[in-house]
């Protein structure tokens, strides 16, 4: 009987999935029966932002934690696919840092042209898995949002492909719950317009504290204090804006910081991360870590120790993303199909803590992003996705963190070369401080709105 996988979301890691299958078709080989179960009405994920907050049209918690004016915060350079170049997307090079639209262009690009949009049913959230040892087949409850109807599908391989940076973590702080401002978490932020003039308190001190502080100046806010539980970013900041440690309490407009200073905020945004959720799974199959390099429990970090029958993708925090998913994904492939032979189980949990291991010696970033270079090398080591020059995107990431170090406002104005096609990017034709129109018609045509530039 033909293979029946099912994956669950369309975002990046899922259409990876897609995409992994495709590229066996397309090279001859027989494919498994494929269905893949989308809870939006499109395919992107994160990069399928939208405006709303709470629950979506249907109830459904919005997944997207993007926001307007989001810039890629790292260079395209490193996520880019090694079967889809950016050059063979837009045809001409472009920066290294584009606006979110322009990244969802270029997803979007590879799935239409390989056709595997027909696998995908939109609008179909998966609500409950369970799992029979004895025929080695789980099924599948899902219901199609439109319709509130639920169906039933069974599977002998499933993908979980539903990300991790969409239910938010939400401490509680002392007297927040009467602070007379604006409380929110960084996924339901969707601007910082509203930030400007204001004094804004961000808690956390990783990409959403920096991403969305540094949004809040670029808006015109007044003041930025950034609030970091165990050290702080330490970038070169603007003047507007500083680090603090933990807030202890609010009372009333004031919060007061662990080192025994206070001041008045206006709003309070909370950068705390996000939770692994697999609502839909039962809790021996229900990965549960924090946001790290390598959660344990996955071989390989994709396949699940206790059931290989189980994959996840994209579950790791990441450096990489498009192409690690892509990596992943051909990995997953090849289990499924038996092209690759799992060890046994004894083997499988030897490699992980390996892995684990090394994770948990990581000095700095510099040395986290080799650690996931390593990783991808094995991945892609053991699969036919067109391998690149790893050592070189990793090289890529320390430039990147070393411009971030300099120029926390400017290093969206850097340019990388592309390692899948050599191209150089070129410098856009706004510089990132000024840019306030982030659609693709903008970014591709002009005009700059930088005013000491002259229009491409
Ligand atoms: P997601 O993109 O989260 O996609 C998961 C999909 O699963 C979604 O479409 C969702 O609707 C669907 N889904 C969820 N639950 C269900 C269910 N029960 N049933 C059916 N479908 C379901 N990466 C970069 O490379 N560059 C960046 O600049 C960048 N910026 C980021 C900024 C923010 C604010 C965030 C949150 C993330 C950012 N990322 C960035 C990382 C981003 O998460 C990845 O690029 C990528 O989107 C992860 O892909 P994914 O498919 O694993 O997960
Ligand atoms: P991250 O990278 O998981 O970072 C979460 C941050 O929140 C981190 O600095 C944590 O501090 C901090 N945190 C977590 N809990 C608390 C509490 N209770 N109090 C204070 N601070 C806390 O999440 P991000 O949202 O920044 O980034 C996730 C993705 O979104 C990423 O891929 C980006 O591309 C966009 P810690 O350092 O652990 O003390």
């Amino acid at each position: 009987m033909t293979l029946r996988v099912g994956i669950i979301g369309a975002g990046p890691s899922g259409l990876a999935q897609l995409r992994a299958f495709e590229s066996a078709r397309q090279k001859g080989a027989p494919i498994p029966e494929i269905l893949c179960f989308e809870k939006q009405d499109d395919w992107g994920g994160q990069w399928n932002n939208s405006w709303r907050i709470g629950l979506d049209a249907h109830g459904e918690p919005v997944h997207s934690s993007m926001y307007r004016h989001l810039w890629s915060n790292g260079p395209k350079e490193c996520l880019e696919f090694s079967d889809y170049s950016f050059d063979e997307h837009f045809g001409r090079p472009i920066s290294s840092f584009p606006p979110r639209e322009v990244l969802f262009d270029y997803i979007k690009g590879r799935v239409e042209k390989s056709d595997v949009r027909k696998y995908v049913k939109f609008n179909t959230v998966a609500r409950h898995t369970s799992y029979n040892e004895a025929t080695q087949e789980f099924t599948l409850t899902v219901e199609d949002l439109k319709t509130n109807l639920t169906e039933t599908h069974v599977f002998d391989k499933l993908v979980v492909a539903t990300g991790h940076f969409s239910v938010p973590s939400v401490p509680e702080f002392k007297g927040i719950k009467t602070f007379p401002g604006e409380v929110l978490h960084a996924h339901d932020f969707r601007g910082a317009e509203r930030f400007y003039g204001k004094n804004l308190l961000m808690i956390g001190s990783s990409y959403s504290a920096e991403d969305i502080g540094m949004q809040a100046h670029k808006m015109g806010a007044a003041s930025i204090t950034i609030s970091y539980r165990t050290s702080p970013m330490d970038y070169h900041w603007p003047e507007n804006t500083v680090e603090r440690p933990l807030v202890t309490h609010f009372q009333g407009h004031t919060a007061h910081f662990s080192d025994g200073t206070q001041d008045d905020f206006d709003a309070v945004v909370l950068g705390t991360g996000y939770q692994h959720k697999y609502p839909f799974l039962p809790s021996e199959l229900s990965l549960m870590s924090p946001n790290v390099l390598y959660p344990g429990n996955l071989y390989k970090g994709v396949v699940w120790q206790q059931n290989t029958n189980l994959f996840y993708l994209g579950a790791q925090d990441q450096y990489y993303t498009f192409n690690m998913f892509d990596a992943q994904a051909w990995f997953a492939r090849d289990v499924m199909t038996g092209a690759i032979d799992l060890p046994s189980l004894a083997e499988r949990e030897a490699d992980i803590q390996l892995w684990l291991e090394r994770q948990a010696a990581l000095p700095d970033h510099d040395s986290e992003a080799d650690f996931q270079t390593d990783y991808l090398r094995e991945l892609i080591d053991a699969t036919d996705y067109p391998p690149f020059d790893l050592d070189a995107v990793s090289q890529l990431f320390k430039d990147w963190m070393h411009h971030k170090e300099t120029d926390i406002l400017g290093y969206r104005d850097m340019v990388h070369r592309s390692v899948v096609t050599g191209t150089m990017a070129i410098r856009h034709h706004t510089r990132w401080l000024n840019a306030m129109d982030d659609s693709l018609e903008r970014y591709l045509y002009g005009p700059s709105q930088d005013i000491d530039t002259e229009t491409p």
